[in-house]
């Protein structure tokens, strides 16, 4: 038997629930009712943080997967007063801060941004990791659990064999999670689509797993209690629930179970929506207000939470005062400052490929900027994070001292891992693949773009130039979606990513301090395998001159009056010098050059600056090895684009160059086909 105050906890919040979703007139009511014992529990009982203080550094988190179950985490923190009736009551409305599915708001409890399932679990691991990287290095008083509240949705999800496995090597015993496992899912049962022993796959992943009863609380805390006390591994306390519990009829008879509780207001179903209010104790008049004993005993619970807060806070305060140099490092990890860093002296040799600068500039950050996760999907040697690796060691299982995630092949984990990097501060992630393979990893960056995570992504061979691999890993329309990102604004009205593509070294130094500069939006670099010829230096600095990449663009190369300007980005700058030899040799011409790393950092400069590089009335002409829609937005409708519109073809680089027209030679000759027709 449950604790009559506990009970009538939870069933304010699954009350709360089914309110929200009927006044909205959409949301999901079904899971929040079966979840809302567990949540009642952990958070009365268990979750330590400062509620006159959400962003306190040192508190446990709470990483949802299931974002269509928000309302339970609305109405949680509603009793815990961090939203007002008003609030609730306008859950899913324009402009209300509880839409349908939760976006990351930290100062009222929501640790992460969910909808997509799978992400959000993932991404409390990579919350997990950041804790247990952050332990190591300044100790054990700072420990602290990550909690994952995932649904049958989530556990189905391949991004879950990744996480599930990651988490269970590490032995991330801090991060708990618990499964809402009510056999029903959005469209049917679950056992129509699924026959596996969810239990036996966790356990041979290197997690415990505890099964319980979800509505039971003392199994509940149980549960909880032998997760926290977990040394070795992660926990999943899979908690049998009732998809609507509490839901009844017209007549007063249970209804729960149901297929169609899941995903619409409850009056839309058989269940009779004042009949539930009325079953769960609350008063369907006023729906959204807070039971008079509920009330009281949260005051209390919101009471004890910021007194134990305050205290740890003190224990703190002592630690820093006794280690003053680390809890000053402590303090810059935390704050997201940059040590000073010197990145003109990075030395490169000359004609470097630009991953093999990246290497460099790698090798010159390992050591210096000590709060950096670098990770690589299986590829440390060919996107070259190595350079990194080779100066430190790989995060272990009870061994969090390294900087250096290995991934193992799994793409998409690895970027959600890293978005939960940032989501829990103190760490500048870093992840590393083929560019092709970004495509296994859009919906995590399309998640570090929605929550404004500076997450640096790194994807070396950047086009069609990567040996004879063939065109499944010749990357050719992937820098378009990735630009179009650069297109989207973000909640905060800036272009949602930064997409740099450097012509050669001195562009990959420039790169890599403008990605670890931008604190405010994911950054991705692509980089070329191939070797590039460095852009000459129109004065005595090519370092400083290609400092101007912190424009978006600029000219590596100047005429007076030019005849045409050459636009291009990454290794076609390159092309583009020989070709305008080749054209001023054979041809009296007076040619431009504009390197443009990035369209949208590029197009947030004065129209001046924009024009003084790209002038309106000269003939211009793009290079991409990418698709032509790479550079048609610089180059306008009277210019013309040469770009790739085919997939590639297995063969060595300079055979695909020159079959494919991407010699200086062919360039001249397109140029001046080009300029015929002007
Ligand atoms: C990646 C992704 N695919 C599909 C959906 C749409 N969707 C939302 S909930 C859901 C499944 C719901 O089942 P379950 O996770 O068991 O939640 P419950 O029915 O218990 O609320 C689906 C397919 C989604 N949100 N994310």
């Amino acid at each position: 038997m449950n604790n009559k105050l506990d009970q009538q906890a939870a069933d304010n919040i699954r009350a709360l629930a089914v309110a929200m979703v009927e006044k909205a007139n959409s949301g999901h009511p079904g899971g929040p009712m079966g979840g809302a014992d567990f949540m009642h529990i952990l958070y009365s009982e268990f979750f330590d943080f400062d509620p006159s203080d959400m962003t306190w550094p040192f508190r446990d988190r709470f990483f949802m997967d299931a974002g269509h179950l928000s309302t339970l985490m609305y109405a949680q923190y509603y009793l815990l007063g961090n939203y007002k009736k008003d609030d609730v009551a306008n859950f899913r409305q324009w402009g209300s801060i509880t839409p349908g599915h939760p976006e990351v708001d930290v100062k009222r409890g929501i640790e992460n941004t969910s909808g997509p399932l799978g992400q959000g679990h993932a991404m409390g691991i990579g919350a997990a990791i950041a804790a247990k990287f952050l332990g190591a290095r300044f100790g054990t008083w700072m420990d602290h659990k990550i909690y994952g509240f995932i649904s049958d949705g989530g556990v189905q999800e391949e991004i879950s064999q990744g996480a599930g496995r990651i988490a269970g090597h590490l032995g991330l015993n801090n991060f708990i999670m618990f499964y809402d496992s009510n056999d029903i899912q959005l469209s049917s049962a679950t056992d129509e689509v699924t026959s596996e022993n969810t239990a036996m796959k966790y356990k041979a992943w290197g997690w415990k797993v505890i099964s319980i009863d979800g509505h039971d609380h003392d199994e509940i805390r149980n549960a909880l209690t032998e997760a926290n006390n977990e040394t070795e591994k992660p926990t999943l306390i899979i908690g049998k629930t009732i998809i609507g519990k509490g839901s009844v009829t017209a007549d007063g008879s249970k209804y729960e179970g149901y297929c169609e509780l899941h995903g619409q207001p409850i009056g839309h179903t058989g269940a009779d929506y004042t009949k539930t209010l009325l079953n769960l104790g609350a008063d369907p008049e006023n729906p959204f207000d807070i039971y008079r004993d509920v009330s009281t005993f949260y005051k209390e619970i919101i009471k004890q939470k910021t007194a134990n807060a305050a205290r740890k806070k003190l224990e703190i305060a002592t630690w820093k005062k006794e280690n003053e140099a680390l809890s000053n490092k402590l303090d810059r990890f935390l704050s997201g400052k940059l040590p000073e860093l010197d990145f003109e002296s990075i030395e490169h040799k000359a004609g470097l490929a630009s991953r093999v600068a990246s290497s460099n500039v790698l090798g010159y950050l390992a050591g210096k900027v000590e709060n950096m996760i670098v990770s690589s999907a299986d590829l440390s040697n060919s996107d070259k994070t190595d350079g990194f690796l080779k100066k430190t060691t790989a995060l272990k299982k009870g061994d969090f001292s390294g900087s250096f995630l290995q991934a193992g092949v799994a793409e998409l984990t690895m970027a959600c891992i890293a978005n939960g990097l940032a989501l829990h501060g103190g760490i500048i992630p870093v992840v590393a693949t083929f560019f092709v393979f970004s495509d296994y990893m859009k919906p995590a960056i399309r998640l570090s773009a929605i929550q404004e995570l500076p997450v640096k992504y790194v994807w070396t061979h950047d086009a069609f130039r990567v040996g004879e691999d063939g065109p499944t890993h010749q990357p050719v329309e992937q820098e378009a979606q990735i630009r179009l990102l650069e297109k989207l604004k973000n909640h905060s009205g800036k272009p949602s990513f930064l997409a740099l593509r450097p012509a050669d070294s001195a562009e990959t130094t420039v790169a890599w301090k403008m990605a670890l500069e931008n604190k405010e939006t994911p950054t991705g670099l692509i980089l070329s395998r191939q070797n590039i010829k460095d852009i000459p230096a129109m004065g005595t600095s090519r370092y400083t001159e290609a400092l101007a990449s912190e424009k978006g663009g600029y000219l590596v190369k100047k005429a007076a009056n030019p005849d045409v300007v050459l636009i291009a980005n990454g290794s076609e700058v390159s092309t583009l010098v020989e070709a305008a030899e080749l054209l001023e040799e054979r041809e009296p011409l007076k040619v431009s050059i504009a390197s443009i790393i990035s369209e949208g950092l590029f197009r947030l400069q004065s129209k001046a600056y924009q024009e003084s590089t790209i002038p309106k009335n000269t003939p211009l002409y793009g290079l991409t090895a990418g698709l032509p829609v790479n550079m048609e937005g610089l180059v306008g409708d009277n210019g013309k684009v040469f770009g790739l519109d085919h997939f590639g073809y297995s063969a060595p680089a300079n055979v695909l160059d020159e079959k494919f027209g991407f010699t200086g030679e062919k360039v001249c000759q397109n140029i001046i086909d080009y300029l015929k027709t002007v």
